[in-house]
């Protein structure tokens, strides 16, 4: 049975159907809480060269899938996959996370470049299209990408931040150098995801895991403009493909994305109060959430009592269960295959 992509549940709720049974995946549902992805990820060699290896990045991607039954596969990669692919240097370190060469000026802004940016990426393509091959067939591809504020803030902090002190210092302080950096984003963050529909992406995810951090109107500027830019252009090759924006921990700014047309899926993170978004968002476009991380990890009656909650509030419209944010690394298997199971069983 041949089954078309707008039969596929996760589909159907995007395009703003209430599905009975609330279509499922999770964010980060590939990874280190899965002993099958442990023993893959020891035999690739780096993170990086993982997440570039089309036949290992297909079975990590597709071991979540067989697991749980998922109604959605994530393409495996990275968000900084494109910072390295613009030619800045990007590693990653057991426990500490993305380490990158950081970004010192506009001079280190205008070295990075789009030239060999295709050829570096090509086996993420390849990858997309091995998994679409092997999904089942009521099982959606989600292709990804950063947003350019988050993916800006590795490229300028060198890794992680907690403030993003220096990130900011370049928005208010070298204001040309950081309008460049994210006009380049938006540029390659573009023509990446274009390429994933191509290659075979249903969906795309665009996470702003850090939009949380800036102002209102530093949010309205640095993330839904540039989100919006992206959007467009993505839409101007590719009109069917269906978006869906993370703008995590901006609260009532997701008044201001609702607002907007150019995306079809609003993911909430788990700080977003359930009636208010039933009230004010779900008319605009279809939820995705909001289940906090460390209920998965904590399972029973708690987590069952999360998900009920979630489910009478945002299940009567267009609604995709999911996470607040990615499954952390503690989090037992047996937990989520339990969610999965009270998702479906309502
Ligand atoms: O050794 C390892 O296994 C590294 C851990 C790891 C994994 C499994 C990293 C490093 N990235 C990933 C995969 C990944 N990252 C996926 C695909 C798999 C899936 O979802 O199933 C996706 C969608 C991401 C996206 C990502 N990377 C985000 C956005 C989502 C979020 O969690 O907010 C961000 C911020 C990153 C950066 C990053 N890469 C890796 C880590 C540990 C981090 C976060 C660092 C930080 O907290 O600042």
């Amino acid at each position: 049975m041949v089954t078309k992509s707008a039969d596929k549940p996760l589909i159907r709720a995007l395009k703003g159907e209430t599905v009975k049974s609330p279509p499922i995946w999770l964010m980060r549902q590939a990874g280190r809480y899965l002993p099958e992805y442990r023993e893959v990820r020891a035999r690739a060699g780096s993170f990086l060269d993982l997440c570039y290896n089309p036949k290992l990045a297909t079975e990590v991607t597709l071991q979540p899938i067989r697991r749980f039954g998922f109604d959605a596969a994530i393409l495996f990669s990275d968000i900084l996959v494109v910072a390295d692919a613009l030619g800045q240097k990007v590693g990653f370190e057991e426990g500490r996370g993305p380490v990158l060469e950081a970004l010192k000026d506009g001079k280190d802004v205008a070295r990075l470049n789009l030239d060999g940016f295709h050829d570096r990426l090509a086996p993420v393509y390849e990858t997309i299209g091995r998994i679409r091959q092997e999904l089942p067939p009521e099982t959606a591809l989600i292709g990804f990408a950063g947003a350019p504020w988050t993916v800006a803030s590795y490229m300028i902090e060198g890794g992680s931040s907690r403030d993003f002190a220096t990130a900011k210092s370049w928005m208010y302080g070298r204001v040309t150098d950081f309008a460049a950096l994210i006009a380049l984003l938006v540029e390659a963050t573009s023509r990446y995801l274009i390429r994933q529909v191509e290659a075979g992406a249903e969906v795309l995810q665009l996470f702003d895991s850090w939009a949380g951090a800036l102002s209102h109107p530093d949010m309205r500027h640095f993330s839904l403009a540039p989100l919006r830019q992206i959007a467009a252009n993505v839409h101007a090759a590719h009109p069917e493909v269906l978006v869906i924006l993370f703008p995590r921990g901006i609260g009532a700014g997701y008044l201001d994305f609702a607002a907007e047309k150019f995306a079809q899926g609003l993911s909430l993170d788990q700080s977003v109060p359930l009636e208010w978004a039933r009230d004010h968002l779900q008319a605009r476009a279809c939820l995705q959430g909001n289940l906090d991380p460390q209920l998965l990890v904590a399972g029973g009656r708690s987590m069952s009592a999360g998900v009920a909650r979630i489910l009478n509030r945002l299940g009567k419209g267009p609604f995709i269960f999911n996470l607040g944010h990615g499954i952390v690394p503690e989090t037992p298997p047996e937990h989520v295959a339990e969610l999965v199971k009270l998702v479906r069983e309502g």
